[in-house]
């Protein structure tokens, strides 16, 4: 299996869930400005969306987006769902919602033509988002006790925001520093030169 990452993306996300789930896989960067892995291919040959996260798997099928990818790695190790009938999805519910109004909200921010306005603005809905999941935090992460592939992707995205300035609510500042500890993300985070 390979994984088709840009280091610090959103794909560190699925980096962090595939070692949580014990599978066997390598890394490949990408260079998201030449499109050009870190083995000389061009990468719009292996993913045409031409974006990361991209995960090549045994039997050479190709899985794109972080929903679908994160959906796949929990269904191989179920711990990395909630537990329950509707488990699974309320794995995707959170994904969702981490995907389109998390991660897609920082847009304005990682363009270089954005208007402050916009930035601002950008800033101010994902912090709004953020406050709403930490609101709901009861325990050490987003379902409780057990780390998640979500979890996996908003410690993405809290990374992300720190580096952007937006505020971090103190439960969600804390929760960074707990998964932080986790073998899986030391060890993505290391792979990824992020250590
Ligand atoms: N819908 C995709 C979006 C992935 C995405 O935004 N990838 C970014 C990195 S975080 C990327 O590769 N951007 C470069 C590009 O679009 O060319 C998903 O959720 O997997």
């Amino acid at each position: 299996m390979k994984l088709y990452l840009a280091p610090g993306a959103c794909s560190l996300a699925d980096h962090i869930a595939l070692h949580e789930a014990g599978l066997a896989f390598e890394h490949v960067k990408v260079d998201l400005r030449s499109h050009t892995t870190a083995d000389g291919d061009d990468y719009y040959e292996i993913n045409p969306k031409g974006y990361v996260p991209a995960l090549v798997l045994d039997d050479d099928e190709i899985l794109t987006e972080n929903i679908a990818i994160l959906t796949w790695i929990a269904d191989k190790l179920p711990s990395l769902a909630p537990e329950g009938p509707l488990g699974r999805y309320r794995l995707l519910e959170m994904l969702a919602f981490i995907s389109t109004e998390i991660h897609k909200q920082f847009k304005p921010l990682f363009r270089p033509d954005s208007t402050e306005e916009a930035r601002a603005a950008a800033r101010e809905t994902v912090a709004r988002r953020l406050a709403y999941l930490a609101g709901n935090l009861e325990d050490d992460f987003l379902f409780g006790d057990n780390f998640t592939t979500a979890d996996a992707y908003l410690f993405v995205m809290l990374l992300w925001s720190g580096r952007m300035g937006i505020t971090i609510p103190e439960a969600l500042a804390a929760y960074v520093e707990r998964a932080r500890e986790r073998p899986s993300v030391r060890l993505a985070l290391q792979d990824e030169g992020l250590a």
